[in-house]
């Protein structure tokens, strides 16, 4: 008790002096180790064994600066209740009203602020399980009891004071920069084209100045709202509400994806909500999200991957009865926050399901899923093949962020974020040749690939954000190795872009690089995964390398993919800077999440989205994190 109550300085010293008598030889190396073991297990022997895990580490302490306000002990590690799930309902309802005022800007471009509040009273029953407080120790996250004798529903009081609207709403705007001013013009430019000649639909075709339909839902609209709305462009945003308003309809008898009608346009309602506290939003949420519930009607309450939104009949693809792994389990933030918005917890029940259900399952490797989940039995299947891209990807990130918007009390998925992580590094960690990047390959049946898909890159950023909620600083370290890793995936190629895959040499062999490209990935769909991680790693650790790298990706954007009648385009090959071969398409992505994610990487405000009162969903639209009760 009394070395916790010391400081890191006085238990430097008090080492120090340790490490000094015992080189003299004064102390025994003996009784040396002996201190620092009942230092450092302290927390680890006072729960009692710990299951055997290879590579596992003792705690760190948390290595970004401290959340700014909204955890009071972030900066030790994060607080962990015994499992509970949030209850529902929770006790107001209303859109964090980010926005004191709207955003727009006159000439000189000043941001909005996001003064945000989520103020839920615990309800009784919560106030009584948290006063049991526990340790918590997972694979080098520790996290112990609260120090402080403060009542749970003092220290409620306390955040709600510091992140009241009343005392926020007083700062003065932050002007925007010449950088961000760049991107307002990009976005300008991609909204002109899909404006013209795609208004409505959901995808640009910028060269052909015509569209596609995917699910005949405005995708690319619904997409950008929330980013016309945090880069301030008024007119733009006014006009797509109309069309919100007087034509977007779901009755509708068209088959969607569940997961991407559910990240985009659910997603995208729900935080257009939330920053305008425009009540037409949510109405649309409710009715999609209704509208998507008959997907979790199967045997194992794993969702079918297509839900037909006017006839309420949901199937899994024509040519099997499995879902995705990744997109069963990244639909989560979006109900979760509809059942807390609604007070209706039908719809986070079935999200709930899913993740319970996963979290038992047979057939992980350390922590790492497989790609495939039957919707009739319920197990996983094409076993054994473990990826951090496409299929898996979001499953990793929702873990994580799950926990961050339920605020920090649902272990299993922090247990089960900490667990894959360990199994990341254990078993798909490499080093390339000649540069020694690190990247994570996959695994298939016992055998490592040196495959890299560019949606792992968002990684980097979903470590740094544990990390800055308290997890292992080792977590950061990965992160800033693979941001690393990420930008060179760029660097390394002709056009500067990254392509959709890159192959990573093990072994150097004169004149090559690091990254190999095979004639099939050597496209670019103007994905968001490096800039949004270089955007968390900018918000946490302020080093301007990193906006210097997104700068870099934009300029290769505006040099490759602009198109000049209006919109941007996917190329199919980054290795031609003559002839990048535009794919005529500029998905809605690039709206919702690339400019965006530049937008706030070039930005200095960290109350611009501050990332301690939001969590982003896994296309980039920022939702309230629940105020831990
Ligand atoms: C987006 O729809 C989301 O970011 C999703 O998680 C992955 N694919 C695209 C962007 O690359």
């Amino acid at each position: 008790k009394k070395w916790k109550q010391l400081s890191r300085l006085q238990r430097s010293i008090i080492l120090f002096l340790f490490a000094f008598l015992t080189v003299c030889g004064v102390v025994s190396y003996t009784s040396m180790g002996e201190l620092w073991k009942s230092v450092t297990n302290k927390a680890l022997e006072e729960q009692g064994p710990e299951p055997v895990t290879p590579g596992l580490k003792l705690a760190n302490p948390a290595v970004l600066p401290a959340p700014q306000k909204a955890d009071t002990n972030v900066g030790e590690y994060p607080e962990l209740s015994p499992q509970k799930r949030p209850k529902l309902p929770h006790i107001r309802r209303n859109p964090s009203n980010l926005q004191i005022k709207p955003p727009w800007r006159d000439v000189r471009l000043q941001t909005q602020r996001d003064a945000s509040k989520v103020v839920e009273e615990p309800v009784q029953a919560d106030r009584e399980e948290k006063t049991e407080k526990s340790v918590i120790s997972w694979r080098g996250a520790v996290i112990e009891p609260d120090q402080s004798s403060e009542p749970p529903s003092s220290k409620v009081k306390e955040s709600e004071k510091t992140s009241s609207v009343e005392g926020e709403g007083q700062k003065e705007p932050v002007p925007i920069n010449e950088r961000q001013m760049a991107v307002v013009e990009a976005f300008r430019h991609a909204w002109r084209g899909y404006r013209d000649f795609a208004w409505g639909h959901d995808e640009l075709k910028p060269l052909s100045k015509s569209y596609s339909e995917w699910f005949g839902l405005g995708l690319t609209l619904i997409d950008a709202l929330d980013t016309m709305w945090i880069l301030g462009l008024k007119e733009e945003f006014e006009e797509a509400r109309k069309w919100v308003a007087n034509d977007l309809v779901f009755d509708k008898n068209v088959d969607v994806n569940l997961f991407e009608s559910t990240i985009r346009i659910l997603g995208g309602l729900l935080s257009t909500y939330h920053l305008s506290g425009d009540s037409l939003f949510l109405e649309k949420a409710k009715d999609i999200g209704n509208r998507l519930m008959p997907a979790f009607k199967t045997p194992s309450k794993i969702p079918y991957s297509d839900v037909n939104i006017g006839r309420g009949t949901a199937h899994p693809p024509r040519w099997t009865s499995d879902s995705t792994v990744a997109e069963v389990t990244s639909i989560q933030l979006e109900f979760r926050e509809l059942s807390r918005l609604t007070g209706d917890e039908k719809y986070q029940k079935a999200v709930d399901e899913v993740m319970k259900h996963v979290h038992t399952l047979s057939g992980k490797n350390d922590g790492l899923v497989p790609m495939f989940i039957n919707t009739n039995s319920g197990q996983f299947t094409h076993l054994g093949v473990y990826t951090l891209g496409a299929r898996a990807d979001s499953y990793y990130e929702y873990l994580l962020k799950q926990w961050i918007q339920g605020g920090k009390t649902e272990n299993e998925l922090l247990e089960d974020y900490m667990r894959a992580i360990e199994g990341v590094k254990k078993h798909l960690l490499q080093r390339s040749q000649p540069k020694k990047l690190t990247f994570v390959g996959e695994l298939a049946h016992g055998h490592f690939s040196a495959k890299m898909d560019h949606l792992v890159c968002f990684l980097p950023g979903t470590l740094a954000l544990g990390a800055h909620n308290g997890l292992t600083a080792d977590h950061m370290r990965l992160a800033e190795a693979l941001m690393e890793t990420c930008y060179q995936m760029y660097a390394q190629v002709e056009t500067g872009l990254s392509p959709e895959i890159v192959h990573f040499n093990l072994h150097a062999q004169k004149g090559h690089k690091d990254v190999e490209i095979k004639p099939a990935d050597r496209h670019n769909l103007l994905r968001p995964e490096t800039v949004e991680s270089l955007f968390y790693m900018y918000r946490f650790t302020g080093d301007k390398k990193y906006q210097d790298w997104g700068w870099e990706i934009l300029q290769n954007f505006n040099k490759y993919t602009r198109v000049p009648t209006g919109g941007y385009t996917s190329i199919n090959n980054v290795q031609n800077p003559s002839n990048p071969e535009p794919r005529d398409k500029m998905e809605s992505f690039f709206l919702g999440e690339t400019l965006k994610y530049m937008f706030l990487l070039f930005s200095d405000d960290i109350d611009l989205i501050n990332l301690d009162k939001y969590v982003f969903n896994t296309e980039a639209h920022p939702l309230p994190i629940w105020v831990p009760a």
